[in-house]
């Protein structure tokens, strides 16, 4: 065992340092963002066998500095790549106290401190999507989330699925947009409805789904004698960051009484904003939505709050009132357990409540209002520089586009297109195995597309122009 205030101390203040230094070297750029290391190489390297004696823990510092070493700096300024980056120093806090306390988030007995913030920042998240009443909790990432409120929207619709399954006569069906995240798609499959109770709704040219065409579907649905009971806007697409119109939206789901969720694990954050909050309009009209703060408030992973605007609807849904847990007090508001799919369950709340006593509210808000001058001042480059191309135009964060070189610029319609597509990919590849930057990309209409995702704070203005002068450097050859 090791000594209480001596080998803890020293191990936990030498990786305290050792973060330091780790953060310090990619915010001034003197490491990659990435040592692409094949997975047979990278065991070797690592050493990843489990001892059968165990070993001091102040020799696992080296071991820290290794997993430091070979892991994707999500951190550094030019990592783009996915919906996340950068790093915040209060959230890291939390994190580290939340590891330290380690509980779960079943009970108030089991975790008064963490229910109690969780309760706080649900109240709070509720209010500013407009639901007063709202209840909601903590969950794994942004597809648990969807999948709970499908789970409650079934719930509703088909009460009688809980105990005893469909009938065969409830024929469900939902909607979603053809550019919705597949976990609303995979949600069909997990509650044994199967994909075919999903039906993908066209899109404008933009990436968002188009009311008229829900309404026709909707009818089409009917009119087969299926049962409509969800659909999912998207706020904030996967890909094109596009933002479906939550208010048109509601006009049609409404007189229908379909339960409309609101996927916006990525664009939740935009509330914060005065000026973005209006990508949103509509939201309160929604009976449930997805928000990651893991996403756009920089809160490591995960972080995903399901909002619901009725009370009582996730409880209805998921309690099973386990006596050995809550012994006969889980409609207790602060025993949380019954709200959520898993029993274990981890603290979320710390990290988010000690990044909002860091940042505010107002500070979320420049951050977001950063995110998005960062996004315009992207495409305005993007369109200053010969053979850059807009595959959308962008409503958000992100920013979908591809590279035309040189000697591809004589080519037309569809052999254009399949070249540049094949240019953007092998060129990411390149961009991977230099390790320099971290860019995904993604099908867009018929071809791949550089994703651009401006969700670092840590990233500069500078650092997006030199993304652009590698990719056109590295095209010219591609
Ligand atoms: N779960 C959606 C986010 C995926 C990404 O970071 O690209």
């Amino acid at each position: 065992m090791p000594q209480l205030g001596t080998e803890i101390d020293a191990t936990l203040q030498r990786a305290a340092q050792l973060a330091g230094e780790y953060l310090a070297a990619h915010h001034g750029h003197e490491v990659p963002v990435a040592r692409a290391v094949p997975p047979a190489e990278l065991t070797k390297r690592l050493g990843l066998a489990l001892p059968q004696q165990g070993r001091p823990l102040s020799e696992l510092i080296t071991d820290m500095q290794q997993v430091l070493e070979y892991s994707v700096r999500t951190g550094h300024p030019r990592f783009f790549n996915q919906l996340f980056g950068g790093f915040d120093p209060a959230a890291i806090l939390g994190e580290w106290i939340t590891a330290l306390v380690n509980t779960s988030m079943y009970t108030y007995e089991a975790a008064p401190v963490a229910t109690l913030m969780e309760v706080e920042l649900i109240r709070r998240m509720n209010r500013m999507v407009g639901f007063e009443r709202g209840e909601g909790v903590f969950a794994p990432g942004g597809s648990n989330s969807n999948l709970m409120a499908a789970l409650a929207a079934r719930h509703r619709a088909f009460p009688h699925a809980k105990q005893s399954g469909h009938r065969a006569d409830d024929k469900p069906v939902f909607f979603l947009s053809e550019e919705a995240h597949y976990s609303v798609l995979r949600a069909g499959a997990i509650m044994g409805m199967g994909l075919d109770a999903a039906v993908e709704v066209a899109c404008d040219p933009q990436g968002r789904m188009r009311p008229d065409a829900l309404a026709a579907a909707i009818d089409r649905a009917l009119a087969d004698g299926r049962t409509p009971f969800m659909v999912v806007a998207t706020a904030g697409s996967t890909v094109a960051g596009a933002f479906d119109p939550i208010d048109a939206i509601a006009e049609v789901t409404e007189p229908h009484d379909i339960w409309l969720h609101v996927d916006a694990s990525l664009g939740g954050s935009v509330m914060f904003s005065e000026r973005h909050r209006q990508l949103m309009r509509g939201v309160p009209r929604a009976h449930s939505v997805t928000w990651n703060p893991h996403k756009m408030m920089g809160v490591p992973l995960s972080c995903s709050a399901t909002l619901m605007r009725e009370p009582g609807s996730l409880r209805a849904t998921n309690a099973m009132d386990a006596d050995y847990l809550f012994h006969g007090k889980s409609d207790a508001c602060y025993d949380l357990g019954d709200l959520s799919l898993q029993c274990g369950r981890r603290v979320d709340a710390i990290k988010l409540w000690f990044s909002w006593q860091a940042h505010g509210h107002d500070g979320f808000a420049q951050r977001v209002d950063h995110f998005f001058e960062m996004s315009a001042a992207f495409r305005a480059e993007l369109e200053a520089r010969d053979g850059f191309e807009l595959v959308r135009e962008p409503q958000s964060t992100n920013v979908c586009f591809r590279y035309v070189p040189p000697q591809l610029r004589a080519l037309a319609g569809e052999a254009r297109l399949e070249a540049v597509g094949a240019c953007t990919t092998r060129v990411r590849d390149l961009l991977t195995q230099q390790g320099n930057f971290l860019i995904n990309y993604a099908t867009l209409d018929g071809a791949p597309a550089y994703r651009m995702a401006l969700l670092n704070a840590e990233t500069s203005e500078s650092d997006t122009h030199a993304l652009l002068d590698e990719i056109e450097a590295l095209s010219a050859d591609a």
